[in-house]
């Protein structure tokens, strides 16, 4: 579809020539009110319509970009030579779209930014004796992706009414959201290197639409970090480096959904009992303390999240396919859970959890079996076990 050239008519209506007595005193009376061109009257009308739309679609915030480079394409080139994304090669692929958004919508004008809360209150507590694994909360209920995209579609249709062309990105299109989001004012960037709002604290998802409409841009707002710095001492391997910048090799985030291989050694013991993704530097944020629980009742936790940890080794993947089948988990697929689960358990598990970790030492798949091997290790190290264990009944040899 294509685009209502809605800014090649700059006339306005009523317009003065310049320098005529009627410009002139509209200069200087301030009874005088100029009146503003129809062509840019259409654009805040309409954008304040996408606004209004975006909200009653469940929407917490939804600003304006324009479709400028954006602003830290530079530190982000940086961080991909230096290695720092570690194995998501898929972000250097992308790296020219990223750094340009007309690469991605030749003839984008304006980037709609909106932000969806998903705070969902302090969890509940466990009821079972056996300790259950943590899981990031933007992973406690369904799959953002789905839920965001389903809404940006509705917006979409109405700018397509509109004539407008569009894109629409949720977390996995090639553009640099935090830096569009930044730009529009939707927070600032924290040390963490988590976007923030004031009254949303940092948990909230971010997406976008590119648009070839020409929409007023807003403001952006500026850092209210200060000196502290409770993000950075808060992460438990030190993977933020330094004030706006994360080493992912080293992110748990990273180590429990991105990475598809063996988890390093010396890592391990470091992620405690977070079986998917990690919140320690969002929780340390002194601006979560204004967080409010979500109008989205997609994100409200699901029985996963309170299932013990060793309950998670019982899943073929059938089971986990259908204990998963509308949440973000569903991405690292059984093998990827289990290696997590594993870690988990040789970090707070105990020897209850050994028979369950010995089945799974015999899984078809070696990464499991890897990882469940090293639980068990830990375990026993702990408990001054000895290491020579019958096999348990049932296990494949
Ligand atoms: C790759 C990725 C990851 C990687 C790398 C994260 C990272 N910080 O780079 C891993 C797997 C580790 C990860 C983890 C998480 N992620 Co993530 N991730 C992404 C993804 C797909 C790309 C991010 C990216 O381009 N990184 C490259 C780095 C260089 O870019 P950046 O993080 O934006 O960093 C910028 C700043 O460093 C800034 N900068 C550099 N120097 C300077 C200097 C100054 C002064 C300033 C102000 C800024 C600045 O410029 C950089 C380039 O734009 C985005 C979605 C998207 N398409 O953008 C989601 C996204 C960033 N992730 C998100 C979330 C929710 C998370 C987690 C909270 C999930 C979890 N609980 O486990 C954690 C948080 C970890 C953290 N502290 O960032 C949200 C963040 C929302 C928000 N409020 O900020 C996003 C936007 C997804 C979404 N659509 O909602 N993620
Ligand atoms: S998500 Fe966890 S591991 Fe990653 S930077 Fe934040 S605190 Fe560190
Ligand atoms: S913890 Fe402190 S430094 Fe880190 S993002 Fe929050 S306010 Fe900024």
């Amino acid at each position: 579809m294509t685009a209502t050239p809605l800014t090649a008519t700059p006339r306005w209506e009523g317009e003065a020539p310049v320098g005529s007595p009627a410009s002139r005193e509209c200069a200087a009376s301030p009874a005088w009110r100029k009146p503003r061109p129809p062509l840019e009257e259409a654009a805040g009308a309409l954008k304040l319509e996408i606004v209004a739309r975006a909200k009653a679609l469940g929407f917490d915030s939804c600003r304006i970009a324009a479709s400028a480079p954006p602003r830290h394409s530079e530190e982000f080139r940086a961080w991909l030579r230096e290695g720092a994304a570690g194995e998501m090669e898929w972000l250097s692929r992308g790296e020219e779209k990223r750094c340009d958004p007309q690469k991605v919508l030749p003839g984008v004008r304006s980037v709609i930014v909106v932000a969806q809360n998903y705070w969902q209150g302090e969890p509940t507590a466990n009821p079972a004796t056996a300790a259950s694994g943590r899981i990031a909360r933007y992973a406690w209920g369904e799959d953002y992706h789905e839920v965001m995209l389903r809404k940006l579609e509705r917006l979409d249709e109405f700018l397509c009414e509109r004539g407008g062309t569009q894109k629409c990105y949720v977390d996995t299109g090639p553009i640099l959201e935090r830096d569009h989001a930044a730009e529009a004012g939707i927070g600032w960037y924290g040390k963490s290197t988590m976007l923030i709002d004031p009254k949303l604290g940092t948990w909230f998802f971010l997406a976008e639409i590119l648009t070839t409409l020409e929409l007023s841009a807003d403001e952006p707002q500026p850092s209210r970090c200060g000196t502290c710095v409770r993000c950075i001492t808060a992460c438990p391997t030190g993977a933020i480096t330094a004030n706006h910048r994360l080493d992912a090799r080293r992110c748990i985030s990273y180590l429990t959904i991105e990475l598809k291989g063996s988890i390093p050694l010396e890592l391990r013991p470091l992620i405690g009992d977070r079986i998917y993704g990690c919140d320690e530097c969002l929780d340390a944020c002194p601006w979560n303390r204004f967080a409010s629980v979500s109008r989205e009742t997609a994100f409200a936790a699901g029985p996963a999240t309170r299932m013990p940890l060793r309950d998670h080794l019982a899943l073929d993947d059938a089971q986990f396919r259908a204990l998963f089948r509308r949440s973000p988990i569903k991405r690292i697929k059984r093998r990827g859970f289990l290696r997590n689960v594993c870690v988990a358990l040789g970090n707070v598990g105990n020897r209850a959890d050994l028979p369950a970790l010995r089945r799974a030492a015999f899984d078809p798949e070696p990464l499991i079996a890897e990882h469940a091997t090293w639980a068990i290790d830990r375990i026993l190290d702990r408990s001054a076990l000895p290491r020579s264990e019958p096999p348990v009944s049932g296990a494949k040899s």
